[in-house]
C-alpha cells in the first residue's frame, strides 16, 4: 500500500487489509473532546476489544506529534487520552496539524478520510456532526465527507444537540443515504427515536454491505450512513433529554461559544445537566455500534460482496 510520508500504519492493520481481512476504523475526537478521561480511554479500549471478539481488527486513528496513526498501540491510545490542548482534527486540519507537529482527535470527517486513504470500509461512531439548532451556517464537515468518502459510517443518528431534520436534508442534498438498522425512524443518539421517517432499513450486515458494494461499484463513492438505535434499556425519552439540550443550547449562545468548540461544550453540558446520564448512555451506544460495524466488516468478502 503506497499511503503518504505522513501516516503510520500499524503492521497489524496493514496486513489484514492486505489479506482481505475485516478491519473497522474508530474515531479519536470522541478520545479527546467527547469523554472525560478515564472513561475515555477506558471505552476506546473496550471498543476495540468488541471490534476484535467481532472477528474485525480495530484502527484507531489519530494524530500524534503531527503523524497520522492509524491504529494506536495501548500506549498511544492511553498518551492521547490524556494529552492536554489538543486539536480536533477534521478534513481541513490535517496540513496544519503535521506541519505544526500536533496531536489530535480525528472527527467523523477526519477518520473517514484517512481510513478510506488505507481502504478501511467500515468505521464505527457515536453520532455524527450536523446542523446546529439555530444556527444553520454551523454545518459540520462530517456531511460533506459523508456525501464523497466511501466508508459505511455506524452511528446511533445525528446528536440529539443538532437540527436532526435540518441534518437529514442536508444529507439528502449532498447524496448520502441514512437507512435505519431494524428501525424505521432516525434515531436521536441519546433516545432511540426521534419520530423522523428514514427512506431505508437493513436487518442484517449481509445488505448493508451488499448496499455498500454495489453503489461503490457503480462509482458512487460516497458514504453510507448506517444508523442503530441506543439499546433501549440504556436509552433516555427524548422529551427528557430535550430539556437539558435546549438549557445547554441556549447558554452556549449566551457565552458566546462557537466554532469547533461547541459540540465538546454542548456534550459536557448535557452530562452535567442530566446527572450523568447522558454519559452512560453514550457509553452504551459506542458499545452497540462498535458490535454492529465488526459484524458489517466481516459481511465483506475478501474481494468485496457478490452483488448479484
Ligand atoms: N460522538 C460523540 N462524541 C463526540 C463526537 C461524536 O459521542 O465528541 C465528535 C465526532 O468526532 C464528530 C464531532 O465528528 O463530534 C463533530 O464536531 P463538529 O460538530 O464540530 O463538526
Ligand atoms: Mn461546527
Amino acid at each position: 500500500m503506497n499511503l503518504p510520508q505522513s501516516i503510520t500504519i500499524q503492521p497489524e492493520i496493514a496486513r489484514a487489509l492486505k489479506n482481505g481481512r475485516s478491519v473497522v476504523a474508530l474515531e479519536s475526537a470522541v478520545i479527546t473532546h467527547g469523554l472525560p478521561r478515564p472513561a475515555n480511554f477506558d471505552t476506546a479500549r473496550e471498543m476495540e476489544g468488541i471490534i476484535r471478539a467481532g472477528g474485525a481488527v480495530p484502527a484507531t486513528i489519530a494524530l500524534l506529534d503531527g503523524r497520522v496513526h492509524i491504529g494506536l498501540t495501548s500506549e498511544e491510545l492511553e498518551k492521547l487520552a490524556n494529552l492536554d490542548g489538543t486539536r480536533k482534527i477534521s478534513r481541513r486540519d490535517f496540513g496544519y496539524a503535521i506541519a505544526k507537529g500536533l496531536s489530535g482527535g480525528t472527527t467523523v470527517s477526519g477518520t473517514m478520510l484517512a481510513a478510506a486513504m488505507a481502504g478501511i470500509r467500515v468505521f464505527a461512531t457515536g453520532g455524527i456532526g450536523g446542523v446546529h439548532r439555530g444556527s444553520t451556517f454551523d454545518i459540520s464537515a462530517d456531511l460533506p465527507e459523508l456525501g464523497k468518502t466511501p466508508l459505511v459510517v455506524v452511528c446511533a443518528g445525528a446528536k440529539a444537540i443538532l437540527d436532526l431534520p435540518a441534518t437529514l436534508e442536508v444529507l439528502e442534498t449532498l447524496g448520502v443515504l441514512v437507512a435505519g438498522y431494524r428501525t424505521d425512524d432516525l434515531p436521536a443518539f441519546y433516545s432511540p427515536h426521534s419520530g423522523l421517517p428514514l427512506d431505508a432499513r437493513f436487518d442484517t450486515p449481509e445488505q448493508v454491505a451488499r448496499a455498500a458494494q454495489a453503489q461503490w461499484d457503480l462509482g458512487i463513492n460516497g458514504g453510507l450512513l448506517v444508523v442503530q438505535p441506543i439499546p433501549s434499556e440504556d436509552g433516555i425519552p427524548a422529551a427528557e433529554m430535550d430539556i437539558a439540550i435546549r438549557q445547554a443550547v441556549e447558554e452556549a449562545a449566551r457565552q458566546g461559544i462557537s466554532g469547533p468548540s461547541t459540540t465538546p461544550f454542548l456534550l459536557a453540558r448535557v452530562k452535567e445537566l442530566s446527572a450523568g446520564r447522558s454519559m452512560q448512555a453514550n457509553l452504551s451506544l459506542l458499545r452497540n455500534n462498535a458490535r454492529l460495524a465488526a459484524h458489517i466488516a466481516a459481511a465483506f468478502s475478501p474481494g468485496g460482496v457478490q452483488t448479484t
